[in-house]
């Protein structure tokens, strides 16, 4: 049927889980009518607004048609664009900021209540009726399960050459059923090449040909190239003090964005061959390294491509098919998966306070920029975590690292190595006392070295020092300034 007839079957109040993760696999055409439906429905005086669940970020497109006009009361897990941003810090839309890992299991255990609509893009469907995923894998098995009733939009511009590269895992059952999960390398292939669905619950089925829309990766700034050179020093020192395999090292995580993009770039020069990577996205960069040599096998959920980068996906699909895996995101950020295999965990940042805590999500403590996203399955579980920033934001007026984050995501007892483009700071061994100096030394801006050691060596001759010193007051009084000087915006 029409998008626009498909669209008639949310009603208002609603639970819509939808696909997506970053800017590969959102539904493309039920979102714009349901849009719409919204906007006449509410002209003839109802209120209407749905929850809305989804992968991760899904394109800027769908988030911010929803919510330029207030079409989501309750968003889900995760978002990296201005109007939700702006609607979540206003107080006007809900936010629940979880784990990527936990989603498919809290929306089982029932915390969102029912799930009334799932809207899935797929590729295609198979003669015995199971689907062929399109660029993303996502939540998309569980939405498909738990949704009452199903609309699928099969979009034919996903390259038909995609079937097969993806590897759905089933046998993911709530505790106390759950079962080891048979994955011992990267490139293990555990599941099938579609997803299964109750055809009987399929309410609609939506014909689209529309493409994905990746922005081309820019080149990397000088404080990112120097960012990434700390971190292929940190690997070399690691690999000689016989912690990490020469040559392939251990499987990398690597979050997206300038900086991840630079590392990513930087180990293109080598001298490592032959790496793994077990991430959550492929962008463009990823097949360049899969190309020559450099990354061996890449497993994600979502192929999160330019243009430019499906067509090199496309043109050489047989060669990719041997490289690259999609998964569920259960699978591709499980705590499990991430211990066993000894993942390398590599995140940007906000800011880190000098005892090794991060904040990834609440500028200034309060205001929400995207969302904890994966950063949390894979630090905590990771066998390296590191963190990632420049050491300035805001044209150098704020420091990145500060006494005390106002917010944490990431604890002292997750964060081991912590990066700016001054250098690197590994934390792993260290007592607070000593993190502190190490951080202040190798990762602050000489700009503000002096103000956080003045501030750490007040703390320790305080009365009462304890474990970690800190001078509460004005530790948070550090934020304060910059909010009472005006130098901090969201975008
Ligand atoms: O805002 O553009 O308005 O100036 O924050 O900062 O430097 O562009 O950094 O794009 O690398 O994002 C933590 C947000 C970093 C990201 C974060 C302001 C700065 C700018 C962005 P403006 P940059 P990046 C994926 C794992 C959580 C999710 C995650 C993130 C804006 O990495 O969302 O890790 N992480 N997912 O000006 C105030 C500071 C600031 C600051 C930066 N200290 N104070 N504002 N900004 N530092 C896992 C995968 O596998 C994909």
């Amino acid at each position: 049927m029409s998008a626009a007839a498909a669209a008639e079957l949310i009603e208002p109040g609603h639970t819509v889980a939808i696909s997506g993760f970053a800017s590969a696999g959102t539904p493309k055409a039920l979102i714009p009518a349901l849009a719409e439906r919204i906007h006449r429905v509410r002209g003839t005086g109802t209120n209407f607004t749905i929850n809305l669940l989804t992968g991760a970020s899904v394109s800027t497109e769908t988030e911010r048609l929803l919510s330029e006009i207030d079409g989501v009361a309750l968003r889900m897990p995760y978002q990296s664009e201005a109007t939700a941003r702006r609607n979540i810090n206003s107080g006007r839309m809900d936010y629940v900021d979880i784990h990527l890992s936990h989603v498919a299991q809290q929306v089982w255990e029932g915390y969102y209540g029912e799930v009334d609509v799932a809207v899935v893009e797929i590729a295609g469907i198979t003669e015995d009726g199971e689907l062929i995923p399109s660029a993303s894998i996502g939540n998309n098995k569980t939405w498909l399960d738990v949704a009452h009733k199903v609309i699928l939009e099969v979009n034919s511009w996903v390259p038909a050459e995609m079937t097969g590269i993806h590897d759905v895992y089933y046998e993911t059952a709530l505790p106390p059923h759950r079962k080891p999960i048979p994955l011992r390398a990267v490139s293990d292939r555990i599941g099938q090449p579609t997803l299964r669905v109750d055809m009987d619950k399929v309410v609609a089925i939506v014909e689209t040909n529309a493409r994905d829309s990746a922005s081309p990766l820019t080149m990397p700034d000088a404080v990112s190239q120097a960012i990434a050179a700390h971190v292929l020093d940190f690997f070399s020192y690691e690999v000689a003090a016989g912690r990490l395999p020469a040559g392939s090292l251990l499987p990398l995580q690597s979050g997206v964005g300038n900086v991840a993009n630079a590392v990513l770039q930087g180990l293109d020069a080598g001298p490592f061959k032959g790496l793994t990577c077990y991430s959550e996205v492929i962008q463009d960069g990823m097949l360049h390294l899969i190309k020559h040599g450099t990354v061996e096998y890449a497993s994600a959920t979502s192929l999160a491509l330019s243009d430019a980068g499906i067509d090199e996906l496309v043109d050489n699909i047989d060669f990719y098919r041997k490289h690259i895996v999609l998964r569920p995101q259960e699978i591709s950020n499980h705590p499990e998966l991430v211990r066993r295999l000894g993942i390398i965990a590599m995140n940007g940042m906000l800011e880190a306070d000098i005892y090794g805590n991060v904040n990834s999500t609440h500028v200034m403590g309060t205001k929400i920029m995207n969302g904890i996203g994966g950063s949390g399955d894979f630090t905590r579980n990771g066998y390296l975590s590191m963190f990632m920033s420049p050491s300035t934001a805001k044209g150098g007026a704020i420091s990145s690292i500060v006494p005390m984050v106002p917010h944490v995501d990431h604890t002292e007892h997750d964060v081991q190595v912590i990066v700016t483009e001054q250098g690197l700071a590994d934390l792993r061994g260290l007592s607070p006392r000593k993190r502190s100096r190490v951080v202040i030394e190798r990762c602050a801006h000489p700009d503000f070295k002096d103000q956080l050691l003045d501030y750490v060596g007040r703390a320790e001759a305080s009365p009462t020092p304890g474990n970690t010193p800190h001078l509460l007051g004005e530790a948070l009084a550090f934020h304060q300034r910059y909010l009472d000087t005006g130098s901090m915006a969201v975008r």
